[in-house]
Parts: structure tokens; C-alpha cells; sequence
């Protein structure tokens, strides 16, 4: 597996262009006719699109395993592999991207072609495993993406959610949740792997026995035990032959598992509930709602990463390794304190099952696992009580105990007769109940615990963490996010792409750092400019067409498209949005010859389930949505959309024909955004806090080419501290009172003057999220883009210098800081010797 091979063409015969997998377009085609009938099972006259989109698949799919092989064995072979452990991850459609790392898209489309089909008709048939909430399930999809880039062997670790993340309709203004069906039809792109299938016990009691040596020893009885089963997809490198592992696990019952290799006491009565055991991968859990007494996401938990642990002792074992050098043979990524769990797994593994002793196995755990930290709202720290963790898993607690029991005894040491501090960094939370503390197991446990943005990690030091950080500062670094410019440039946006190879190369595609920023010279070249226009219209054209389709709504293509899509959250602050919306609306009624560019606001994401003002306020964006869009007084200079079903798939066609992105968070409470690379990377402009990434997005593009507003996170934490009172804002600003005096007498609800309460009330009484604190600065900012979107050649140009200076927003460049901080795994084109290689 060493080199980079060139994409492979007509031109650029290979031997293997004459194997079922070759890659000419004859080759292509027949391996589609092939599959159609002996997979498919269709003859060519009565296949469907789905059919046609199927053999498609599994034609790409024979060429990522071939490469597979080739991966298997170099994991086998490589001295360090890295896993990453995550109970999310957002792939997005597999097709277009494997055909285009595989450097095939042309002989495909010439293929496709030969049999009378549209490529990009097929591509676009794809649904996507929704097997992710949002940014930190995409993150993971993105770092597989990276790390087969750069050729490092790699397994990503999760759950096969029969049910992802629910689809979103929208009925009279309001979300409602409609079941995912990724697996309806099939999914070409996994392979299931029955003969990988680990036991994972649940339950049950712990006692004491005598080993036959006559050593004093503890034994879990568990009261029921599941199967994980292996589902396999291959993650392919971008004009690589290597892929990435992503290996999913799904629960199954079993009813006869082997009892001699479980040869543990009586596990007879362990063997009931099928259906509980399959249901433990049924579902994913939607995030932002309160999870301490649900069960079964800890059972998730624990499940996947038995089963993950379990499998990396057996393939370590397989390569000739013994447990004791298991920290040597892979690095485990805990995304997030989902996996945190892995930290008392993997000492009950070594410790009861492998007799490692404690002190020994402890620093293997230690060594093998790091720990990244994706927030700071308390509400999303995970915490389980301690009856319902004993319950799910009696032995863990016991170890847990002991962990806590050695750790505080050295905190003692190191702290004399501070018990507040004790307190505070024991595994055991006491109050009047007492929990187990995930993030703190995960900081116990982990060699290295990194933050998302540098702001983030700065605040993780000062708050959540900061007796942690004064304990191992050592252990603390910053590793900002990134995305993969394969998907989010070259698969999303050809003709933006298009433009940068012509001026700076093709290397940009994984090199972006240096030689993305050669566009820079481009960006007063009026016919490069020109380009580039005619690129973004060509984009905004497109979402245009879709958003009539999707919604009925029909938008003006030459406005302004400004963009906000992420989760619904209050912190996220669409409401504040809204209500420069109203204002808009409001001025240009009162004053037709207002000097301002047409706009298009466009809102996409999902609310959970159960966050009712989250829903209400996708709810509250649709009613201005329904007054606006048919006013004739402001028609072709307002209009408002809220695009249903925001995902990986939507994104890709929404990203790529933005003007403005919103990234409006209260400061200090958005960890990174990712969704703010993906804009800017695109050629639109920042407006946005100096929140999570936009600090940093902000200093690469220049601060001339980002709209900033609002308080920083100090100035909030100072605000609440001095007392905020959000009524005197209303109070005191006149165009703000006429905003809300507006939504409360009905105009938006139909006259009805209750629907909104609960928004307003909370902005006015409490306002958490400090949205009328930062609504005069937003205002204002905005006010600047438009005048700013007026000249279009210096529009233009700052959106050209946004792209040559968002290089090192690459997830390849945050990939590389893990490798070489934190995970110190080798290229497999290093072959041995460190740092060699790498592009
Ligand atoms: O992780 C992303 C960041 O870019 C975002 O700023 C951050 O909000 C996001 C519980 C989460 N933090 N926490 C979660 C997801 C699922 C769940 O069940 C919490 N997601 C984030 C990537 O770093």
C-alpha cells in the first residue's frame, strides 16, 4: 500500500482494467449490467431508478473492497491503528463521493451513459444514513474522510441505528417527525460480518469467589446478555488506495451463545428478552433533551463499546499481540463522554479477564484513551444516577469506585484538606442524589483532553474542567474543527472547485493550507470575479429550484441569500434572526425607497422532539414566512423560507448558494460550528459572534471580510453577573419594542396573541441566551452587509479572499494536530519512521 496512485482513466490503463473492477468505462458498464441482474435481480428492461441507482452502488462497492483487502492487511500490519468511538456518525450520501475519492467520475458518467442514464440523476437518488444528530456525528464522518486520506489505518467504532435521526416535515408551520427509513430498500454499502459478533452482558450482580489458584476474585452475573454483530462500510481516501474502516455494531438476541466461552456461573437465566436486546440499536437518541433516567442510552453506550474494545483485542491478538501492549497497537478517540463508558470497560477486560493487575492496566488504559470535549451547556453534561447505573452495570460501578478511590487519594496529596476541590473532581457527584460523572471518568482515563475551538478550549480550562486543568495541565490541548474539502468543495460545489484548480492547481484538494491561499492574487481580477459570480448564481439557481419544489415558495435568485442552518436551539438564536426579519419587513413597509439589496432568508435544522420552544420557534419563522412572502408591498425584496429536513444531503445543495451565513450564537456557548467553515469555505460571508470557530474563522479570512457583532463571552458572563434585565432593552429601544408589541398583538398568529407568548415572555423576563442585549449590534451589522452586498466587485472580492485563506479549516489539518499531539500513529506511507510522508 505505499504511494499515491494517480486516478485511474481510459488514458491511464492499469492492469487491473481488465478485472471486474477496472476502471474504463466498458469495464464500468458491464459491472453495472452485471450487478443489476445477479444482485439486483432485474433485467434491464423493467429496471427502476432504484434498480439502476442500486447497481451503480454495488459496482463502486466492488472497487472499494479490493482496496478493503488492501486496508485490512496494512491494519494488520501497521504499528499503531487510531479508533475513533462515537455514537454518531453523519456519512451523507455515500455515491457521489466514493466515485469521485476514486477518482472515476468521468468513466462513470461516460458508463452511465453507454446504458442510457444520467449520473448525477442517480447520485442525487441517494437517501443517507442519518445515523447522527448533527455537527458531531458529521465531524466523525468528516475525520474518516481525513484519516483514509492520509492513509492511516483506521477503524470508526458506533452504533447501526435501525432508526436515525428522524425525518422533518413541515405541517402548517410546525415540525413534525416522521420515522427514518435509510434501511427500506437496502443499503448497498455495508457488508454484515456474522462471524464478528461479540457478547455484551447487561445487569445482573457481581460476587466473590476463589479462583482455582486459590486467588481472591470478583465475577459479574449478569442478567441478561446480547450479541453485537459487525456491519462493515468502506470509507475511501481521496485518490488513495486506502479506505478507512467504519464498523457499526448492531444488537441481536442470542439465544444460544456459548457458555463455554462465557464460563462465568450461571448464566441460565440470562438468555430472556429478545426483543429488549434488539432494541438497544433500535434508535438514536435525539440530543438537547434530558437523558439521566433513560436506560437504554446508557445500555447503547456500554453496548458499543464492549463490542468495540472486545474487537480490538481480537484483532490485536490476531497480529501475535497480548493485552499488556494493547495501548502500543491503538489510540481510542472518546467522542465526546458517549464512549466514556470505555474507561472502566476496558480495565474490567484487562483486570478480570485478562488478570492484568491494576496498576499495570491502569496505565494502559491511560495510554490508549483521549478525550474530546464537543460542549460546555451543563445541561448536556451526562450524568447517570448511580441506582440505574448499577443496575445496567454492576461491575463498572465497583470499578468506578476503585478509580475514584485511587484518583482522590492523589488529589489528597496534592491538595491537603481541600474537600470542596475533592468534591468537585470525584467521579461521584453527591448531592441528594448521587450520579456518575461521564466527563469526569473521561478525564481520569484519558491521556489527552482536547476542546474543539481555541475559544472553547480556553473556556473548558476556566470552567467545566478547570480543577482538571489544574491537576494535569499537561493533558490539555486545543484542537480546532475542520471539514473535508472533498465533500464540502469538490463534491458540492464543481464549479467553485473548478475555479480554484484552474488558478492554483489540483493540489488544494488535500493540501488546502498552501495552496488554496494562491487564489489571493485572483480576487481583483475582474474576470475571475466575473467567474465567480456566475458560479454562485449558478448555485443560488439551483437551491432556488429546490426551495420552489420543497415549499412552493419561489425566490429571487439575483437577492441575497442568507443563510442559517444547524439544530433549532434557543443558544443557537434563530428567534434573533427572525427579528431582524420583522425589522426589515417593518422598514421597507414604511419606506419603499430604502436603499437595501433584495434578501432571501433561508432557515434549515431540526428541533428535538421534545424541546417545545425549539419547535415553536420553527413554527414562529414559518408564520413571518406566511405574512411576508405574500405582502406585495415588499414582494421580490423579502422573502423567507425555512427549508424542511435539513441534513447532509440538503447541505450540499444549500452551502454552496449562500451569500451571508448566520453564525449568531450567544458567545460562549457554541463549542466550534463547523457549518461556519462549510459557508465561508463556499464564498459566503460571515456574520457572527465571536463565538466557538468564528474567532478563529474571523483572524484567517481578516476581520475587513466578517461581519461582527454582540457581546463577548466574558462581556455575558459579566452582564449575568451584574444583574442583565432584558426589559430595559426593550424599554429603551423603540424599533425593538415595535418588533415585539407587533408578534404579541397576533399579526404573525392569525390574531392569536397567545402562540408566541412563551418566546417573548422568555426574551423579555430572563432572556438566557441574551438575544435583546445583542440585538442593536446586530442589527447594525447587518445593515452593513447589505450595503456591503451593493458593490458587488468588493463583495465579490471578500468572498474570494474568504475561500484562499479557509485552508486550514481542513478536517485533513485538524487530523494531522491529533496525530502528531495526541495519537502519534504513523502514515502507512511512512512506512515506520514518523513525520515522513505526509503531504
Ligand atoms: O459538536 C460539534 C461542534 O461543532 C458544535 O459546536 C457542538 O455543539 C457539537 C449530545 C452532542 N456538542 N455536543 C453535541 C451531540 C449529541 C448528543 O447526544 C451532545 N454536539 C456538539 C463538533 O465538535
Amino acid at each position: 500500500m505505499n504511494g499515491r496512485h494517480p486516478p485511474k482513466s481510459d488514458e491511464n490503463p492499469i492492469v487491473r482494467e481488465d478485472l471486474r473492477t477496472g476502471l474504463t468505462a466498458e469495464a464500468i458498464k458491464n459491472d453495472i449490467l452485471e450487478n443489476l441482474v445477479y444482485v439486483q435481480a432485474r433485467i434491464p428492461k423493467i429496471a427502476t431508478r432504484n434498480d439502476w441507482y442500486m447497481a451503480l452502488a454495488y459496482t463502486v462497492r466492488d472497487r472499494l473492497l479490493e482496496r478493503w483487502g488492501m486496508a485490512i492487511e496494512s491494519l494488520q500490519q501497521s504499528s499503531r491503528a487510531v479508533c475513533y468511538l462515537s455514537a454518531e456518525f453523519l456519512p451523507g450520501p455515500h455515491l457521489g463521493n466514493a466515485i469521485l475519492n476514486l477518482g472515476m467520475y468521468e468513466q462513470t458518467k461516460e458508463a452511465t451513459a453507454r446504458l442510457g442514464l444520467d449520473l448525477d440523476a442517480l447520485i442525487s437518488h441517494e437517501g443517507e444514513p442519518g445515523l447522527g444528530n448533527g455537527e458531531l456525528g458529521r465531524l466523525a464522518a468528516c475525520f474518516l474522510d481525513s484519516l483514509a486520506t492520509l492513509e492511516i489505518p483506521t477503524i470508526g467504532y458506533g452504533i447501526r441505528y435501525e432508526f436515525g435521526i428522524f425525518d422533518q416535515e413541515i405541517h402548517d408551520g410546525w415540525q413534525r417527525e416522521v420515522t427514518d427509513k435509510w434501511l427500506a430498500f437496502g443499503n448497498p454499502w455495508e457488508i454484515v460480518r456474522p462471524e464478528i459478533a461479540y457478547y455484551v452482558p447487561l445487569g445482573g450482580y457481581t460476587e466473590t469467589y476463589y479462583d482455582r489458584l486459590g486467588r481472591f476474585r470478583v465475577r459479574w452475573v449478569p442478567e441478561r446478555v446480547v450479541k453485537g454483530i459487525a456491519h462493515d462500510t468502506p470509507i475511501p481516501g481521496y485518490h488513495v488506495e486506502n479506505v478507512a474502516l467504519l464498523r457499526l455494531w448492531k444488537s441481536e438476541a442470542c439465544e444460544s451463545f456459548d457458555f463455554q466461552a462465557f464460563n462465568e456461573g450461571d448464566y441460565y437465566g440470562a438468555v430472556e428478552d429478545k426483543v429488549a436486546s434488539e432494541t438497544i440499536s433500535k434508535v438514536l437518541y435525539p440530543n438537547d433533551e434530558p437523558i439521566p433516567g433513560k436506560e437504554l442510552r446508557l445500555s447503547q453506550q456500554f453496548f458499543f463499546v464492549s463490542c468495540s474494545l472486545q474487537d480490538m483485542i481480537r484483532v490485536h491478538r490476531l497480529g501475535g499481540g497480548v493485552p499488556a501492549t494493547f495501548d502500543r497497537r491503538y489510540a481510542v478517540q472518546l467522542n465526546d463522554t458517549h464512549p466514556a463508558i470505555a474507561v472502566a470497560e476496558l480495565m474490567r477486560l484487562l483486570v478480570d479477564k485478562q488478570r492484568i493487575d491494576w496498576e499495570r492496566a491502569w496505565e494502559i488504559t491511560r495510554n490508549t484513551f483521549s478525550y474530546t470535549n464537543h460542549t460546555l451547556l451543563p445541561e448536556a453534561l451526562e450524568k447517570w444516577p448511580l441506582p440505574l447505573f448499577r443496575k445496567v452495570l454492576p461491575r463498572h460501578l465497583e470499578i468506578i469506585f476503585e478509580i475514584n478511590r485511587r484518583f482522590l487519594e492523589d488529589v489528597r496529596l496534592t491538595y491537603p484538606g481541600d474537600s470542596e476541590r475533592l468534591r468537585r473532581l470525584s467521579l461521584i457527584e453527591e448531592a441528594d442524589d448521587r450520579y456518575v460523572r461521564m466527563a469526569n471518568l473521561a478525564a481520569v482515563g484519558s491521556h489527552a483532553i482536547n476542546g474543539v475551538a481555541a475559544l472553547h478550549t480556553d473556556l473548558l480550562k476556566e470552567t467545566v474542567m478547570r480543577d482538571f486543568y489544574e491537576l494535569y495541565p499537561e493533558r490539555f490541548l486545543n484542537v480546532t474543527n475542520g471539514v473535508s474539502p472533498r465533500r464540502w468543495m469538490l463534491l458540492c460545489n464543481p464549479g467553485m472547485s473548478g475555479l480554484i484548480t484552474d488558478a492554483v492547481g489540483e493540489n488544494w484538494v488535500c493540501n488546502s493550507q498552501d495552496s488554496i491561499a494562491g487564489l489571493e492574487s485572483f480576487a481583483d481580477d475582474g474576470a475571475f470575479r466575473e467567474a465567480w459570480r456566475k458560479v454562485k448564481q449558478g448555485n443560488k439557481m439551483e437551491l432556488a429550484r429546490h426551495i420552489s419544489e420543497r415549499t412552493g415558495i419561489v425566490v429571487n435568485p439575483e437577492s441575497l441569500f442568507d443563510i442559517q442552518v444547524k439544530r433549532i436551539h434557543e443558544y443557537k438564536r434563530q428567534h434573533l434572526n427572525a427579528l431582524h426579519i420583522i425589522s426589515l419587513y417593518i422598514r421597507l413597509k414604511r419606506t419603499p425607497s430604502l436603499d437595501v439589496p433584495p434578501r432571501t432568508v433561508i432557515f434549515g435544522g431540526k428541533a428535538a422532539p421534545g424541546y417545545a420552544r425549539a419547535k415553536l420557534i420553527i413554527k414562529f419563522i414559518n408564520s413571518i414566512a406566511d405574512v411576508v412572502n405574500i405582502d406585495p408591498d415588499v414582494a421580490d425584496r423579502l422573502k423567507v423560507v425555512f427549508f424542511p429536513d435539513f441534513n447532509v444531503k440538503n447541505g450540499q445543495l444549500i452551502y454552496p448558494a449562500a451569500d451571508l451565513s448566520e453564525q449568531i450564537s450567544t458567545a460562549g456557548k457554541e463549542a466550534s460550528g463547523t457549518g461556519n467553515m462549510k459557508f465561508s469555505l463556499n464564498g459566503a460571508l460571515t456574520i457572527g459572534t465571536l463565538d466557538g470557530a468564528n474567532v478563529e474563522i474571523r483572524e484567517a479570512v481578516g476581520p475587513e471580510n466578517f461581519l461582527v457583532f454582540g457581546l463577548t463571552a466574558r462581556e455575558v458572563t459579566d452582564l449575568k453577573m451584574r444583574g442583565y434585565r432584558p426589559w430595559e432593552s426593550y424599554e429603551q429601544n423603540e424599533e425593538l419594542r415595535e418588533i415585539i408589541d407587533l408578534v404579541r398583538s397576533g399579526f404573525f398568529s392569525r390574531g392569536d396573541r397567545d402562540l408566541f407568548e412563551p418566546l417573548v415572555n422568555e426574551l423579555l423576563s430572563r432572556d438566557e441566551y441574551c438575544l435583546l442585549a445583542d440585538y442593536p449590534s446586530y442589527l447594525e451589522a447587518q445593515e452593513k452587509a447589505g450595503k456591503a452586498y451593493l458593490v458587488q466587485g468588493q463583495w465579490l472580492r471578500m468572498s474570494i479572499l474568504n475561500v484562499a485563506r479557509m485552508g486550514g479549516f481542513s478536517s485533513d489539518r485538524s487530523i494531522r494536530e491529533y496525530l502528531d499531539h495526541i495519537w502519534k500513529v504513523d502514515s502507512l506511507k511512512a512506512s515506520g519512521s514518523r513525520g515522513n510522508g505526509r503531504p
